[in-house]
């Protein structure tokens, strides 16, 4: 914990790094000619807001749709959780102001010094419609994915229609994100990436969110698992777990470790969350504890290549119009 305090600053210019980013796009028309050399804050500025796409009142997020420059963006704003390290001078450097009193009851509004008052920015750009429909508030519905129907629709689908995953091949091959690591284990079989989760801002462990990715290509997700992957499986859950235990002192009885079927990014990686923490995505609809998946393909090797596998689509999801026009919903 006090290792995640003494980061803050860290974590601050990552940020801005992921800000800086955004404006060396490899696209046709790249943001960097009319932006090289303005600081985070100004690429903001320039951030044309069309729509908001969904917001939390609960969560303290908003999702934006608009333009940088001439590409489409989506900006989320995030209001992190408050941190117990703040609150002394949360309490001496505000100001306040009361709304209102009634017997013992009072509320007001708290004025924080600007550096206790950041919010977490995460900018995706260029946006793809793929991104958009993501990000949008919709309609979910529960699919029933027999073998078959993974064979026949909802590969080709995910083979024609998948989000790059230029990112974890960045963070694989050290091109990004690599002062991150919080722990690797390099063997091409069974070694992983462990890393925060970029919904993170690794100020407190409460929210906790690493992922692992793992070295191996061309595992998409848990439908192509089969008994030949328990050394790899076991690995990131032993080692993933050990280096959460070393580096956050949270032991694994704190863990939630989990895959998600379907994923959004078709290669393997399992994703590690305080428990309390109800992250997006860790219902039973759609996470598989890692544990769960090896004690399977334990008792079946083929388990996850025969079994019917439920997952939620959202309205707008095109891989939901095909099992549509299949009749299977
Ligand atoms: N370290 O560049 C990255 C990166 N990207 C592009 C994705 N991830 C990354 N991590 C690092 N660097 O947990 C993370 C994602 C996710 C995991 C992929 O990789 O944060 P998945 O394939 O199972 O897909 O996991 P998942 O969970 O659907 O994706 P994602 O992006 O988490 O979206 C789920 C929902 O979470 C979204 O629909 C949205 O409602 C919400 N969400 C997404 N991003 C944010 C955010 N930055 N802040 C708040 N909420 C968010």
């Amino acid at each position: 914990m006090t290792d995640i305090v003494a980061k803050r600053d860290a974590g601050r210019e990552e940020n801005e790094e992921l800000l800086r980013d955004i404006k060396r796009p490899k696209t046709d028309k790249d943001p960097s000619e009319t932006m090289e050399g303005s600081d985070s804050r100004s690429v903001l500025s320039e951030f044309k807001m069309s729509k908001v796409l969904s917001e939390s009142a609960r969560e303290k997020t908003m999702f934006i749709h608009g333009k940088l420059v001439d590409q489409d963006a989506v900006v989320i704003l995030e209001k992190p959780p408050i941190t117990e390290d703040t609150l002394t001078e949360l309490f001496s450097g505000s100001t306040l102001a009361l709304d209102m009193k009634n017997d013992i009851y009072s509320t007001y509004r708290l004025q924080p010094p600007p550096h206790l008052n950041e919010m977490k920015v995460t900018v995706v750009c260029p946006a793809s419609e793929k991104h958009l429909k993501k990000y949008q508030r919709q309609e979910s519905y529960l699919v029933e994915e027999t073998a078959e129907d993974y064979s026949s629709i909802t590969l080709p689908y995910i083979e024609s229609q998948s989000f790059s995953l230029q990112w974890v091949y960045n963070i694989l091959e050290k091109k990004a994100e690599a002062e991150r690591i919080v722990y690797e284990d390099p063997d091409p079989d069974v070694g992983f990436v462990l890393l925060p989760d970029f919904k993170w801002n690794q100020k407190q462990v409460d929210d906790l969110y690493l992922i692992a990715i793992v070295h191996q290509k061309g595992i998409r997700s848990i439908r192509g698992l089969t008994a030949e992957h328990l050394p790899l499986l076991k690995n990131v859950f032993q080692k993933g777990k050990e280096a959460i235990m070393k580096k956050y002192e949270l032991p694994a009885s704190k863990l939630r470790v989990y895959l998600h079927y379907q994923p959004s990014y078709y290669h393997l990686h399992v994703h590690f969350n305080m428990l309390g923490y109800e992250a997006l995505g860790c219902g039973v609809e759609r996470a598989h504890l890692l544990g769960d998946v090896i004690q399977n393909l334990q008792s079946n090797p083929d388990y996850y290549k025969s079994h019917t596998l439920s997952f939620p689509l959202r309205a707008e999801d095109g891989l939901l119009t095909k099992f549509r026009e299949a009749g299977k919903i």
